[in-house]
């Protein structure tokens, strides 16, 4: 079977060279898959791999948008749609410099398998720009936003496909997309998800990332017989995600010693939190500050163009991009004697950093699994608005918390079903595929 895969495997390779992300992203999920293939001959049969590999649609344009100078300025947008086999399309929209195709497509089939396991009628999708929100106006963000959207909205609907947010597009750019989005169409469907609350936001989901991840790293420590309370974390990243991680984790008890950002991570050994906690948060949302800032103000230590994966730690959470845990990084923390890595980013470990954690028996939960509470809240967001209701804080967040234990009781369960204990990775891909592949040869040929 192992052939089989490896022949699909050097087809995507053959027809997208140019594409390492997705080819990553690809190989880790056919390499979990292959004692799936052997048990359910079926999937061979149905073409599934070759299938699910592909995408259903994928749609790339042009935006041009007028700068504060008034210059015309213009950028590439995208939408990949990958597999609607679970429901509507469903994913966020990066803008940052290095989104190509090849992002959007490793995003995107991740999205799959992630939207499978939570549980909710979902598909998966991804899209964005190369856009650089960084050190633009708000004008120019809105401007930008506008004339995204303006293409878009086309290919987009409440039944068709739902984006969010994900790498800088946070409730500024989904509010600006939204309110484009609605003046075209004349409808207000809650389209996107993400939205303020003034105008069908579901609460907690702004928080609802990295609380999920940390849901999730509580569980993985449960079944060691341990739990936060005491431990020490690293978190890279300071965005959305990295942030109310820091907030869970402190009410869990822990301790966040490090933060990131592209230009380098913090290092406070007295942990990240109370007022200190208050300035990140003023200093990310609102004033779109630098990490170093933080470290000028407490006065501790700035690392300039350095990872925090040096530090001393028993869990790390990855949480600002893909492969930003080298195999150095991964032996760093197993040296250092980590117990848990909770993936918030997407794909933030190399396959060979991922199998120094595995063979090393840290308990690694892989982002499909771990960060899917973020697209999961994005979902009872559609459900309220479909209701024209709106649940409570208390609601949202024990939902989240419920179908974080599920993910992961699940794909624990699957490990072991295929005699691998603990191997989240084989969990997850397993068990998020085989919803999807079902469903497929349910739906017929396609
Ligand atoms: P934000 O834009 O809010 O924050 C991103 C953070 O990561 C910033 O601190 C940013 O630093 C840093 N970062 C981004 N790119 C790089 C890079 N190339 N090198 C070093 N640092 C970088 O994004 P989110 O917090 O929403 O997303 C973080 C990760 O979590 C992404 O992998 C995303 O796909 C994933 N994710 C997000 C979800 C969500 O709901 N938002 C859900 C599930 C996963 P700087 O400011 O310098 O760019
Ligand atoms: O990677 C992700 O899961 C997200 N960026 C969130 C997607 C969503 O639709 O909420």
């Amino acid at each position: 079977m192992s052939e089989y895969v490896n022949k699909i495997y050097e087809i995507v390779i053959e027809k997208d060279p140019e594409q390492p992300e997705f080819h990553q992203a690809v190989k880790e999920v056919l390499e979990s898959l292959v004692p799936a293939l052997e048990r359910h001959s079926i999937f061979k049969k149905e073409k599934i791999l070759e299938r699910i590999v592909e995408p259903e649609r994928v749609v790339m344009f042009r935006v041009p948008w007028l700068d504060d100078n008034d210059d015309i300025q213009i950028n590439r947008g995208f939408r990949v749609q990958f597999n609607s086999a679970l429901g509507p399309y469903k994913g966020g929209l990066r803008f940052h410099p290095s989104v190509y195709l090849g992002i959007m497509k490793f995003l995107g089939f991740e999205q799959i398998f992630k939207n499978s396991l939570t549980g909710l009628p979902m598909g998966g999708g991804k899209g964005g720009s190369d856009f650089d929100p960084k050190g633009k106006s708000n004008r120019e963000v809105m401007k930008f936003c506008q004339s995204f959207m303006l293409e878009l909205y086309r290919y987009i609907g409440p039944n068709v496909d739902v984006p969010a947010g994900d790498i800088g597009v946070g409730s500024r750019e989904i509010g600006f997309l939204y309110g484009q989005y609605r003046k075209i169409v004349n409808q207000n469907d809650g389209v996107l998800t993400g939205k303020g609350l003034e105008y069908g936001g579901s609460l907690i989901r702004p928080e609802a990332t990295g609380y999920g991840a940390t849901y999730f790293a509580e569980e993985m420590l449960k079944i060691k017989g341990l739990n936060l309370k005491g431990k020490i974390c690293t978190v890279s990243g300071s965005g959305n995600v990295a942030q109310y991680i820091v907030e869970k984790v402190n009410q869990f008890g822990g301790k966040v010693v490090s933060l990131s950002d592209s230009n380098g991570s913090i290092y406070d050994p007295e942990g990240i939190n109370g007022k200190k906690y208050e300035y990140l948060l003023e200093l990310k949302q609102i004033r779109r500050g630098r990490i170093k800032e933080y470290a000028e103000e407490f006065n501790v230590e700035y690392r300039p163009n350095k990872r925090p994966w040096d530090i001393k730690c028993d869990i790390a959470f990855p949480s600002a991009t893909e492969n930003e845990i080298e195999k150095a990084d991964a032996q760093n923390l197993v040296d250092n004697g980590v117990i848990a890595v909770t993936e918030g980013a997407n794909m933030p470990t190399s396959l060979e950093g991922t199998n120094i954690f595995l063979e090393a028996g840290v308990a690694f939960g892989p982002g499909k699994a771990a960060n899917a509470g973020g697209v999961a809240t994005s979902g009872l967001e559609m459900s309220q608005n479909a209701m024209r209701l709106s649940w409570p804080r208390e609601e949202v967040d024990a939902r989240l918390h419920e179908i974080m234990v599920n993910i992961h009781n699940t794909t624990y369960q699957v490990s072991k079903q295929y005699d691998k204990p603990g191997n989240y990775v084989l969990g997850a891909n397993i068990a998020g595929f085989l919803k999807v592949a079902n469903a497929m040869i349910a739906q017929g040929h396609w």
